[in-house]
This record gives C-alpha cells, structure tokens and sequence, in this order.
C-alpha cells in the first residue's frame, strides 16, 4: 500500500495520475497546505521542505522497512522503478523521459509556478514579474509543441514524463496562455485529459475543493515563508 500525502494541486495530481494509471493500491492523506497542514512535524520528518506531494511506501521491493518519498519527479521515478511502468528499460529510451521529466521539475512547474503567483495572488501587479513569467511560459509551452510535433506523447509511449507536464498545463488559462497557439500540445493535452486513469484522477481531487479557507489566512502561510519558517 502506498500512503499518499497530497493537495489537489498539479504536483498533487501528478502522483494520483499516475497511481491510477498502474493501479497500484494507495490511500490519501490530506495535507491541507491552505490550513498549514505542511508543517506540521509527522509531515515535515517525510518532507522536510514542506511540501506536497510525499509518499510512504509500506511495501518496499526490498521487503525492508517502510520508504518515504519527497519531490514529485523522485516519486515518479520511484513508483515507476518499483512497478516497471512508465518509463521505458532500454538506455536510449529511458534517457529520453529522464530528460523530459527533469526539464519539467526544473523549468515548466517552477517557472508556471511564478507566473501564477505574480498573476494571481501577489498583493500587487509587478509588470515586469508577470510578463517574465508568462513569456517564459510561453516558451516553454512552445518547447512542449515542437517536441509533441511528430511524437504522441513526450518521450515515445506515455510516460512519467507526460504525467509530470500535463497537470501543469491544465490551468493555461491563468497563466494567460492559449492552446490554440500551440497545436501539438492541444492535441497532446485533449488526449491526455480523456484518459479514464486522467479523469478517476482528477475526481479524486473534489472530495477536497470545499475545504476552502480564509483566503488571507491561506495566502499569510503559503507566501511569507523564510528561513524562519523552517529553523536553523
Ligand atoms: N518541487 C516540488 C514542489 C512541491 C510544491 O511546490 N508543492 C506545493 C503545492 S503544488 C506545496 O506543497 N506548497 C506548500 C507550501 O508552499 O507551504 C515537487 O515537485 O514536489
């Protein structure tokens, strides 16, 4: 069984697309990152960075004791490993959805990530932030759309590497983008959203979207952290 700390948020849904894809047994535990539930401390000896997701595997493949998993992309690569789904075995094929799924950790997720932040929830428009960030967003889907030009899916077939980009261009439209710009990566997305393991995991995330708190509140923990919040 696979414990699943989550939030329905895209590095959230990542590991519940895929967990649903492979039908691996799992069970969820709600971290909600609104209420400050990130810090507490059973969390924080899992995720020490405070954030979702995490997973704890309570059957590892080495029958050893319990593993606990930080970081989308890790957990991806782990579950991918312990199940031999979703990556290719061969070296050349393998390398491919390394690269993509790292170039998702380190450019696409971070970079929307800030577009979102400047262009929804900063108490002020910083003209400069917001463009720089919608136009490297901008990029980076244009990067997606040639890469997707005569390839079904990111790295070959469907991999860890397309669930890690796909939940990240779900809310284009916040990050003031169109799809219609970007033709392969439309036709990319509409595939990846009919699948029925995309929708049981999206579903999953509803149970959870009327726990709404005080909006201050939620914006007071999430975007004042520093060095202490975490402690020296
Ligand atoms: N690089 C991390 C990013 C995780 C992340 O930023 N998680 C957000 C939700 S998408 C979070 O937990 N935020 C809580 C906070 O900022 O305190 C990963 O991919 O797992």
């Amino acid at each position: 069984m696979i414990e699943l700390y989550y939030w329905t948020t895209p590095n959230g849904h990542k590991i519940t697309m895929f967990l649903e894809e492979v039908g691996l047994p799992y069970t969820i535990i709600p971290v909600n990152i609104g209420a400050g539930e990130q810090f507490k401390p059973e969390f924080l000896k899992i995720s020490p960075n405070n954030r979702i997701p995490a997973i704890v595997d309570q059957e590892p493949i080495d029958k050893g004791a319990p593993i606990s998993v930080f970081e989308s992309g890790a957990i991806l690569l782990y579950l991918a490993e312990k199940t031999g789904k979703l990556i290719a075995q061969n070296v050349r094929d393998r390398v491919e959805v390394l690269q993509w799924l790292f170039w998702q950790m380190g450019g696409l997720g971070p970079m929307a990530g800030q577009n979102h932040h400047f262009n929804n929830y900063a108490p002020e428009k910083i003209e400069y932030a917001i463009n720089r960030y919608v136009n490297e967003t901008g990029r980076l889907y244009a990067v997606l759309n040639q890469r997707l030009a005569d390839k079904e899916f990111v790295a070959g077939d469907y991999s860890i590497a397309d669930i890690a980009a796909y939940p990240w261009i779900v809310p284009y439209k916040s990050q003031n983008q169109k799809l219609e710009d970007f033709p392969h990566l439309k036709r990319w997305f509409e595939t990846i959203q009919a699948r029925p393991a995309t929708i049981r995991a999206y579903e999953k995330a509803e149970a959870f979207k009327n726990q709404t708190l005080d909006i201050e509140k939620s914006r007071e923990l999430l975007f004042n952290q520093s060095a202490n919040t975490v402690g020296r």
